[in-house]
């Protein structure tokens, strides 16, 4: 047995009681296709419905037609699903009640048989667990604005500081504070890449920010041999690949930037706090921007599905 199927069923051990591969993503792992991770949090809570169901399919077809296998993470009567069938997937996007599941609530979720939406830090254990190294997204939590006062700093940081797993996503969401949000992870060790021609950090809904990654690529070989150096190190920390939105799709910054100040503010006013304010804030700019901001948000969740899927199946193909 080689080293590193040694290593997959070590972490798989630690969740086979829960895990629950699908036959199309065991098959991939065991073929050595490339595989990319789908979190679900953006469905259970981040878009509506039919919208919700309906990106869920392109995603999937997204990361399939760069010639990879996708696998949707959820949390389904107390079982860890990797890879969904068409009737769950219909039913994350459709069950009310759904929680949202980071880390520290996967037990929690288990033991109640809730049906969870996993956030980033949630999929990211989850594909670790399973084997999987690329994941894709729309965006990462990560240090909220005011955090200061409020100590409001996403578990995704933490688990990018501690799992080895890629992250394909445009950034940190501008709700958050960006530049903090940089330090940390700079903090934790985490590689930060900007996959562009210049070294700028994107801001989700607009392809810039103030803020600059550690470098930026085009090339895949070297986001992949960045992985590898970094567990040959010993290195346990994560990698950041944040991918700018492309033009096309950018929506006018200014007029998101006002709805998310204005949102910000009504949080606030609203005593909405821990868990609930990603949420809140994504549902109300939308609202605010008369639905501009989830066209935004849909585009570049394609976007990445596709980087992701090329990036999963570059790699497979190097390992031949
Ligand atoms: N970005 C979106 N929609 C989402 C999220 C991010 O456009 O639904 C989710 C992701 O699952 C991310 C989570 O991991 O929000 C972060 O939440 P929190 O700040 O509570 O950790």
């Amino acid at each position: 047995m080689s080293r590193s199927t040694k290593r997959i069923f070590h972490q798989i051990r630690q969740f086979s009681h829960f895990l629950r591969i699908s036959p199309l993503v065991q098959e991939a792992l065991r073929n050595g296709k490339g595989v990319v991770a789908l979190e679900s949090t953006v469905i259970t809570h981040g878009l509506p419905y039919p919208h919700n169901l309906k990106t869920a399919q392109e995603l999937e077809e997204q990361v399939k037609s760069s010639g990879s296998q996708p696998a949707t993470i959820a949390l389904i009567d107390g079982n860890i699903h990797v890879g969904l069938d068409d009737s769950q997937l219909e039913q994350v996007a459709t069950t009310k009640n759904a929680v949202k599941v980071s880390t520290r609530d996967i037990a929690k979720t288990l033991v109640r048989k809730e049906l969870g939406g996993t956030t980033v830090a949630a999929t990211m254990r989850i594909a670790h667990a399973a084997g999987i190294q690329f994941f894709a997204t729309g965006g990462i939590g990560g240090v909220h604005r005011g955090a200061e006062q409020t100590f409001d700093i996403s578990a995704d940081l933490q688990e990018l500081a501690r799992t080895p797993v890629c992250v394909v996503c445009s950034g940190v969401k501008s709700i958050l504070d960006i530049p903090k949000t940089i330090e940390y992870l700079e903090t934790n060790s985490v590689n930060c890449v900007v996959f562009g021609k210049e070294n700028i950090f994107p801001s989700f809904f607009t392809s810039k920010s103030e803020s600059e990654g550690q470098f930026c690529t085009t090339c895949f070989d070297e986001i992949i041999a960045l992985q590898e150096t970094s567990a040959q190190l010993g290195f346990s920390a994560g990698t950041l690949l944040a991918c700018p939105i492309p033009e096309k799709f950018a929506a006018d910054g200014q007029v998101i930037q006002t709805a998310i100040d204005q949102a910000l503010k009504e949080a606030k006013d609203q005593n909405v706090n821990s868990q609930r304010v990603t949420p809140f804030i994504l549902a109300r700019v939308n609202e605010l921007t008369k639905g501009a901001s989830m066209k935004t948000n849909i585009a570049l969740l394609k976007n990445n599905a596709k980087i992701a899927g090329e990036l999963a199946n570059r790699k497979a193909n190097s390992n031949k």
